[in-house]
């Protein structure tokens, strides 16, 4: 079934799993919604004013308010049951991929700015370059970024990924992710930080493994002259 009208396609390997929970949610609030909805209409239709009709007082249920706690208390219970491995993988750096390439992104009132590890591979060296709103990895490769704020909250959103998390200044919070496919995605924040928050936008560039390289390769040389 084609669902993309509620949510772009997912380009990332834990993506399928965020987007089967939504749904699940989606499905038990949705139908909570029809029935209290429903009930609510059809109270209303029912129990509209009639001449001669008296309100009945009824002093409460010990029965039904236990049931109306017990069974949305079950039911909280169950989605984070079934949240926790989502969770984990996604949330857990203990979980993250060892391998993964690495690379800080700091955000700032109102762009991101990532910097990338240049020839020997490794942040926080020298031959580091950073380029702004525009987040360059290889596809089918864990990506670890370092996130970092340098002014206010701001929050790291790549919908297409079905990643997101806050950056918050004076903390560095390591996220990951894996693109299953080649191409241009979004990059958002999704944390209302000032006046040119609607702007904060950059760009998600998934290559090859060999055009990553050869980008790397010229961006780090253009940085050194
Ligand atoms: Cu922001």
């Amino acid at each position: 079934m084609n669902w993309s009208w509620m949510m772009p396609e997912t380009v990332s390997t834990y993506g399928p799993a965020i987007d089967q929970l939504y749904y699940v949610i989606l499905v038990i609030t949705g139908v909570v919604f029809f029935l209290t909805e429903g009930a609510l209409i059809a109270f209303l239709v029912m129990y509209r004013h009639k001449e001669g009709r008296k309100a009945a007082y009824i002093h409460g249920s010990t029965k039904a308010e236990v049931v109306w706690t017990v069974v949305p208390f079950l039911i909280v219970m169950a989605i984070a049951l079934a949240s926790k491995s989502s969770w984990d993988l996604v949330k857990n750096p203990a979980n993250f991929p060892a391998d993964a390439m690495r690379l800080v992104v700091t955000a700032k009132q109102f762009e991101w700015n990532v910097t990338y590890p240049g020839a020997d591979g490794r942040i926080g060296t020298a031959d580091d370059f950073t380029v702004r709103n525009q987040l360059h990895i290889p596809v089918n490769r864990a990506v670890r970024v370092n996130l970092r704020a340098e002014d206010v909250i701001h929050s790291f959103f790549l919908p297409e990924f079905r990643l997101k998390q806050d950056a918050i200044p004076g903390r560095e919070i390591p996220v990951w992710f894996e693109a299953t496919r080649t191409g241009e995605f979004t990059l958002g924040c999704a944390e209302l930080c000032g006046l040119g928050h609607y702007r904060m936008k950059g760009t998600v560039y998934v290559h090859t493994e060999a055009d990553f390289q050869s980008w790397a390769a010229s961006r780090a040389e253009e940085q050194q002259q």
